[in-house]
């Protein structure tokens, strides 16, 4: 539970702006647990883009027309309202990708492939997502780079002592996700930073479940790179966010190539943009930018505090309920201020698919499968996991539905 009194939700308020959540499936109302994999937008950031739509649609920075200008400023007060949101210095270190993926992508071709070669060391964890798992061997192996991991121990944390030996004066990355999607797992980013930074390492760590979920300073963790996606935080699909210090990202050359990243183009050569714009090649994500800083207003509105402590709380109703069964086994720590808002377990001798089949008829909607992390599931030694995860419109209720699919699967497959 954390540890701030905060005031509890008004869950009914908060369902009452998804229209969504009013669905019915077979005569069933929706029950959805699958917010890791995104979750629902509330109608004022439909409002906001669809106000966009209506009434300021243009592209941006290269009209001097009216509505291109209206359209350039709200784009622009985006980064500005995100970067206050994750108390970054500025707009300048916001960069807008399409998710965390591409913001993991970027700064693994723009850093990676110029800065790393043989002899260095980029660590991950062995909780990382694909995202950052993947992207990094890839480069690692272009570059002659070795990748290295941080072992999980038992209780599903990341053991700090081989933190502090994988760690090394070699080490030139260390990229860390802030909240397991599998485990829930919330990972001391800062004393991680801390390591890599005493070593002369960068530190790029994945926010793509702590953003949504929890206040987030980039400063007081001191990140390097912090990345993350609108489509897991109440706003809309394509648009995600590379937080990256201005010294780093000054220094850095662009990833994508095109209009509106350059500054004088030649036909011999150019030169490139200010920053965030030199990492935004193209016809930027203008409704979706309006969309995230409307979903930043939403839950500045709730208050990340209370998004935390509703999370947290669920979880812990969740992990409770599915302890108490003694053919369920739960993956990752015991809830408490270093476990997120999610579960992911197996309920013995029913596979993960089966199960999310069986809550399917129930409209019960989780995810099952290995959740892009396979290494982890490898070692935790099954091929899926079944995963519920909750957001600020969930309730008790919707968990004790979860575990009347629970009972049924299990006479099902007796
Ligand atoms: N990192 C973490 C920790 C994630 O949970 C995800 C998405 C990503 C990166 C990638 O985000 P994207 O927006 O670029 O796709 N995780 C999940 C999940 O757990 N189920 O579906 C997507």
């Amino acid at each position: 539970m954390s540890k701030q009194n905060v005031a509890a939700l008004d869950v009914e308020r908060i369902r009452g702006e998804y229209p969504i959540l009013e669905r019915e499936i077979d005569g069933t109302r929706i029950v959805y647990l699958d917010n890791a994999a995104t979750t629902h937008t509330p109608e004022p950031v439909v409002e906001a883009m669809s106000d966009y739509y209506r009434r300021y649609n243009s592209n941006v920075h290269r009209g001097i027309h009216h509505l291109s200008q209206e359209a350039s400023i709200a784009y622009e007060d985006a980064h500005d309202r995100v970067a206050e949101f994750i108390g970054a210095d500025g707009r300048e270190e916001v960069v807008f990708t399409k998710n965390t993926t591409e913001s993991e992508n970027l700064v693994a071709y723009a850093w990676g492939l110029a800065e790393l070669g043989p002899g260095d060391e980029v660590v991950l964890t062995e909780m990382e997502h694909h995202a950052s798992l993947v992207t990094w061997q890839q480069i690692a192996a272009r570059t002659g780079a070795e990748v290295k991991y941080v072992a999980v121990d038992d209780d599903g944390r990341l053991d700090m002592d081989h933190a502090r030996e994988c760690i090394t004066d070699d080490t030139a990355m260390v990229s860390v996700v802030h909240v397991s999607n599998t485990l829930g797992t919330v990972n001391p980013v800062g004393e991680i930073a801390d390591i890599a930074h005493d070593h002369g390492a960068y530190v790029f760590v994945d926010g793509a479940q702590a953003v949504p979920t929890r206040p987030v300073d980039v400063g007081e963790i001191d990140a390097d790179f912090y990345a993350f996606s609108g489509h897991k935080m109440a706003g809309p699909t394509g648009i995600g966010v590379l937080y990256g210090s201005l010294e780093i990202l000054e220094g850095m050359e662009p990833y994508l190539y095109g209009g509106e990243m350059i500054r004088k183009v030649t036909f011999e050569d150019a030169t490139w943009n200010e920053l965030p714009w030199k990492f935004e090649a193209g016809t930027p994500p203008i409704a979706e930018a309006v969309g995230l800083r409307a979903a930043v207003d939403y839950l500045e509105g709730i208050g990340m505090d209370r998004v935390r402590a509703h999370e947290e709380e669920l979880a812990a109703y969740a992990h409770e309920r599915l302890s108490a069964e003694p053919d369920v086994e739960i993956y990752g720590p015991e809830p408490g201020p270093d476990r997120g808002g999610l579960v992911a377990f197996n309920l013995e001798s029913v596979h993960a698919h089966d199960l999310a089949s069986i809550m399917n008829d129930h409209a019960v909607a989780i995810r099952a499968g290995d959740h892009c992390t396979q290494p982890l599931h490898d070692k935790l030694g099954v091929a899926a996991s079944a995963r519920a995860s909750f957001y600020v419109y969930n309730t008790r209720e919707e968990v004790d539905a979860l575990l009347e699919a629970i009972d049924d699967a299990r006479q099902l497959f007796a």
